[in-house]
């Protein structure tokens, strides 16, 4: 495959709007031609880069987490050599424990992680901090972890303010990935308050089904669909986005998530419709190794005499064969969010994750990075030419 460039970011500055891409620090590992590394990035796809991730430890500090991490942090910092506008933020999570929840509980821990992060990010040139604090709001959440929450971004953000003014770099910024699931939302987010210290909030509009169901459901759906019934009718991205705004998030701070994966489930009846019976993940794709997660660049193969639909009210693909079905997403859906996010003067979007859209090129035949350098197109430059003939 030859690896094309693209337009840098410096000739297209006509939109405010954000295009952020997570890079993640375990697609090494991957095989082959589905192997990431930081070498693959392009710098002026995105214009902002989220390392994922790092962790904090037993004492509270900002740490790496894989053994190379510090090489490829020098290597994300290089990137901005290639492209001057680019921001790249660290973004840390809890890791097989609750350390996150320890450090935010005492306002000592938090001066400990705050200290040790600014320490950190600077040390390697990143930009700023994004917050993943994966189980907040999940049934196991403690009440007071809400609360610390919303102190944790406050006192970072006013941290970061007071260091930039003594040293004069600018400011540091700070992100957080939060769930789209009200009763997720509801358990552990203050929204009015956390969104006056981020600078912007990534809403993480997919996943909204798993296998759980026993049905087929599609994962990232813009619009509730026709056979949703009780809690099921918030599962979907216009409902997330628009219940963040609604509880005081300002619009232009939120960023819609858009996935360059599916998730596959296998059939267990003739039907193989929305809604119909399903048991077990899918097989692994050959190269992201996970059960009922398929890279976009392992789902092209696969729609190869597979059976294309459109769900209309819902404007996302999914794809059969055999007994095998994928919710996913395409240029069309993309498409679709994209108008959506812009007549809701949102802030952009948020991409999960640049190494499984097919960055090579070599997988699905529309050049490399079909769907992020699609989504670049409509977000920044502004250009809907549409070639999709809706069915
Ligand atoms: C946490 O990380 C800091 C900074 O690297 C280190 O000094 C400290 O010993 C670590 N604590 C633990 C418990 O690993
Ligand atoms: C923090 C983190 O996500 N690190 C991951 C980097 O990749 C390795 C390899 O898959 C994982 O084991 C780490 O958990």
């Amino acid at each position: 495959c030859i690896i094309a460039t693209s337009v840098p970011f410096y000739f297209l500055q006509v939109s405010a709007s954000r295009l952020v891409c997570y890079f993640t620090n375990w697609s090494q590992y991957r095989a082959g031609s589905g192997r990431f590394l930081p070498e693959n990035v392009d710098p002026n796809l995105c214009t902002h880069l989220i390392y994922a991730f790092a962790i904090i430890n037993y004492t509270n500090q900002l740490v790496t987490k894989e053994w190379n991490d510090e090489v490829f942090y020098t290597a994300f910092k290089t990137l901005k050599t290639r492209n001057p506008m680019l921001k790249t933020l660290l973004s840390v999570r809890e890791w097989d424990n609750a350390q996150f929840s320890v450090m935010a509980s005492t306002t000592a821990s938090r001066q400990a992680f705050i200290k040790s992060s600014i320490r950190f990010l600077r040390n390697y040139g990143f930009d700023g901090l994004d917050l993943d604090w994966e189980c907040l709001g999940s049934a196991g959440t403690q009440p007071q972890d809400k609360l610390s929450f919303t102190l944790l971004c406050k006192v970072r953000q006013k941290a970061f303010k007071l260091e930039s003014e003594r040293n004069t770099y600018s400011r540091l910024m700070l992100t957080a990935a939060v769930p789209a699931k009200k009763e997720i939302i509801d358990r552990g987010y203050d929204i009015p308050q956390i969104s006056k210290y981020l600078d912007f909030i990534n809403v993480k509009t997919f996943d909204f089904h798993g296998r759980e169901s026993g049905v087929t459901r599609h994962h990232s759906p813009l619009y509730m669909g026709i056979n949703d019934l009780e809690d099921d009718v918030n599962c979907n991205a216009d409902f997330a986005l628009r219940y963040w705004r609604d509880q005081g998030a300002p619009a232009e701070k939120l960023l819609m998530g858009l996935p360059t994966y599916g998730r596959s489930i296998i059939l267990i009846s003739a039907e193989s419709g929305v809604g119909a019976p399903a048991s077990s993940f899918a097989s692994p794709g050959p190269y992201t190794q996970e059960m009922g997660l398929w890279s976009y660049f392992e789902i092209c193969p696969f729609l190869n005499g597979a059976k294309i639909q459109w769900i209309e009210e819902q404007k996302v693909p999914f794809a059969v064969k055999g007994n095998q079905w994928v919710g996913f997403d395409n240029q069309q859906s993309y498409e679709f969010k994209v108008k959506y996010l812009k007549e809701q003067t949102l802030g952009g979007a948020f991409v999960w994750t640049l190494d499984l859209d097919d960055f090579s090129g070599c997988f699905c035949g529309q050049g490399t990075y079909p769907l992020i350098s699609y989504l670049k197109r409509l977000l920044i430059m502004g250009k809907f030419i549409s070639v999709f003939q809706y069915t």
